[in-house]
């Protein structure tokens, strides 16, 4: 293995820790799963994709958090706009099998109201250069560190609330910063019948997890082959500037089922590799997925 993909997954690996720790889902889904036989241990579990928040000001935003994930190797791949949300997005492709695909977004900024607009420069105008720039990347440490700090102050409950109000996603991503918003089980892979997201998504309701059901709670893309499915994303104490304390949206898990494309629907199931399965992400998916850390649905626990 070469030193840069040791240190990549040094970086994922601490990005996953804290992740659990925030998410109690995600123990409690691995526990359900290996009690049904459906997987023997944790590690048995494909990771589909792992996704962060960004801001889309200057010296942070996909161009800032990217440049850690190109320097592993990581290749930008296709490119995502949801106008109401006002987001962009990127997925990224990892330099090696077995590694999880990345999906970057970035809130528009700039096409907020103009209050919304101050209260995040307020916080991130302070960042006068880029932080990722500051940092030797090939110090997993100083990568760990970088992920799970901030680089603005800590915000008001005051502004949290006043940006929820416009944006979900920009009170989300001001508060939880490059915490990681989600990981992906696929779920194509496990053994029958538990391989298709149906099939799935009723084992998990059995276990108790509530899922996001936002536009339905199988999101399936135009060409019938990329569903996806999410839970609602967990409470979590937050502690605001002047020591207010509040209960907001934290992190959710993520389910795909990636389905062989109709080229290769005569190949002998032992002979599907994932080149044979719909590929990236759909902007009509991922626009209801956003929505596992709203209110509405995370309110629903
Ligand atoms: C990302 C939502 C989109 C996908 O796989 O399309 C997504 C987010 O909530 O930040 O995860
Ligand atoms: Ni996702």
């Amino acid at each position: 293995m070469s030193s840069t993909t040791d240190t990549l997954e040094k970086v994922l690996s601490g990005l996953m820790q804290r992740y659990q720790q925030r998410v109690p889902d995600v123990a409690a889904i691995i526990k359900a799963m290996i009690k049904a036989g459906i997987i023997a241990r944790e590690q048995d579990i494909e990771n589909d994709h792992i996704a962060f928040r960004t801001l889309g000001v200057p010296h942070l935003g996909i161009a800032s958090l990217e440049k850690i994930f190109l320097y592993y190797g990581y290749q930008k791949r296709d490119y995502y706009y949801f106008k109401e949300k006002k987001l962009n997005a990127y997925w990224y492709a990892p330099p090696v099998a077995g590694l999880p695909r990345i999906f970057v977004s970035e809130l528009r900024v700039a096409d907020l109201s103009p209050q919304a607009r101050q209260i995040i420069h307020h916080y991130t105008d302070k960042v006068s250069s880029d932080p990722v720039d500051a940092i030797n990347l090939d110090d997993a440490v100083a990568v760990d560190h970088y992920l799970h700090s901030s680089s603005w102050e800590l915000p008001t409950l005051a502004d949290y609330e006043a940006m929820a109000a416009e944006s979900e996603y920009a009170a989300w991503a001001i508060y939880n910063r490059y915490y990681l918003n989600h990981y992906t089980l696929s779920v194509h892979n496990l053994p029958k019948p538990y391989d298709t997201l149906e099939v799935f998504n009723g084992f998990l309701e059995q276990n108790g997890i509530v899922l996001n059901d936002a536009g339905g709670k199988i999101k399936q893309s135009p060409d019938g082959n990329l569903l996806q499915s999410s839970t609602v994303a967990g409470m979590v104490d937050a502690e605001f500037a002047g020591g207010d304390h509040k209960a907001i949206p934290g992190s959710y898990v993520e389910f795909a089922e990636r389905r062989v494309l109709e080229a290769f629907r005569h190949l002998p199931a032992d002979q599907i590799t994932p080149a044979h399965r719909r590929e990236g992400f759909e902007a009509g998916n991922a626009d209801k997925i956003f929505e596992s850390t709203y209110l509405e649905q995370a309110g629903k626990r």
